[in-house]
């Protein structure tokens, strides 16, 4: 496998209902497509920043840039033994895992499709022909539309209920949620929105029974954790906090959480999610793959992913329609009455892409090779 074209478009696609975190609310993703391109065949990777850099530092702008300029020009070219050099190649870039993800994420789902093969078979998954989901939600203007929302989720069959939290939304608002559905099982994700001082505040969500909290504190600080998890007995799970396989081995050994959601992009693609995954699962710590409003293609991914043996816990991956009202992908995701996402056997990562669609939403598009 060679590499001898790589084009990045650039996608504008509006939310159907807009999503808050602790951090901010996103209305519409502008999202960077990377197709990788060997003699005639093609892999897809898709960017998971956001708008902004407020959930980690990167966002459409610097991936673009990063990709454009240091990581495409470093693969272009190069005769490739495996997905899995990609890493290497790029690792000569500091941090910007998520633009350096979605070209390692394409070539894999190059790989595959030259192998003639599902993606999460190229990967080495395929421990489950169906990936448990959970959806994720946002904060809402009031826990009345949040009832609201759990309701249709809950009745499309999702498996766990995930809401948002920040400061003046969370204690009360998790007790009414509470007793609102006494046995749903219920999370929390304080995306960094807590620091230390606040641990008698965060003691209280321990009385609802929550599967974990998911990063309370903040996005760069394992220590805090550690001694925030030794006051909690309701598990934390890291999120922003797990960047590298690095940070997988000190977070579990310094005790700072019981759970990882380990996200693609945001460990640089397919073989660092694969290292934090092995790590977690030898100490005993279960993962679930996260999610960061993908579009089709890195949705198709996340589902690979979640194949692996130790993502024993529901996701975030759930159906296209919760955010889209058309994909970029044909068949949309979808999910079963049981709350779950089949696999597919389709070679590569497993749907059709909607070139027309595609085409359509492009405002930035530029090829390099
Ligand atoms: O922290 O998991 C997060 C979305 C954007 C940024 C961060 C997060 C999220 C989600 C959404 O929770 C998960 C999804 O894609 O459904
Ligand atoms: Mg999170």
């Amino acid at each position: 496998m060679k590499p001898d074209r790589i084009t990045l478009r650039q996608i504008r696609m509006p939310l159907v209902h807009f999503f808050e975190t602790s951090f901010g609310r996103t209305y519409t993703r502008d999202i960077i497509l990377v197709e990788v391109q060997s003699g005639g065949a093609s892999g897809w990777g898709e960017v998971t920043a956001g708008e902004n850099p407020f959930y980690n530092e990167e966002w459409t702008g610097s991936a673009w840039t990063i990709l454009h300029d240091y990581a495409a020009p470093r693969v272009l070219g190069k005769e490739l033994a495996s997905a899995n050099d990609v890493y290497s190649l790029t690792a000569h870039i500091r941090g910007h895992n998520m633009a350096r993800g979605a070209l390692e994420t394409a070539v894999w789902d190059l790989e595959a499709c030259l192998a003639g093969a599902p993606l999460w078979r190229q990967i080495g998954g395929g421990a489950r022909r169906e990936i448990p989901c959970g959806v994720s939600i946002g904060i809402q203007d009031s826990v009345e539309q949040l009832f609201e929302k759990i309701e249709t989720e809950l009745a499309a069959g999702y498996q766990r209920i995930k809401i948002k939290i920040k400061p003046g939304w969370d204690i009360d608002v998790v007790r009414r949620v509470r007793e609102r559905f006494p046995s749903i099982k219920l999370m929390a994700d304080a995306n960094s929105a807590y620091t230390l001082a606040d641990a008698a505040h965060l003691k209280q969500l321990d009385d609802f029974y929550l599967m974990m909290i998911e990063q309370p504190l903040s996005h760069d600080d394992i220590i805090d954790h550690a001694e925030l998890q030794a006051q909690l007995s309701t598990p934390i799970c890291l999120d922003e906090c797990i960047r590298t396989p690095r940070h997988a081995e000190q977070a579990i050994k310094l005790r700072a959480c019981g759970i990882i959601n380990i996200k693609l992009g945001r460990v640089a693609g397919f073989r660092q999610a694969k290292r934090v995954h092995d790590i977690a699962q030898a100490a005993g710590i279960p993962v679930w793959c996260g999610g960061m409003l993908e579009a089709g293609i890195g949705r198709a991914h996340n589902i690979a992913l979640a194949t692996l043996p130790n993502f024993v816990l529901p996701g975030d991956v759930s159906a296209s329609k919760r955010y889209w009202k058309r994909d970029i992908v044909c068949p949309p995701v979808e999910t079963t009455v049981r709350g779950t996402i089949e696999i597919r056997e389709q070679a590569g990562f497993g749907y059709e892409l909607d070139r027309d669609f595609i085409q359509s939403i492009t405002a930035r598009e530029e090829s390099i090779g």
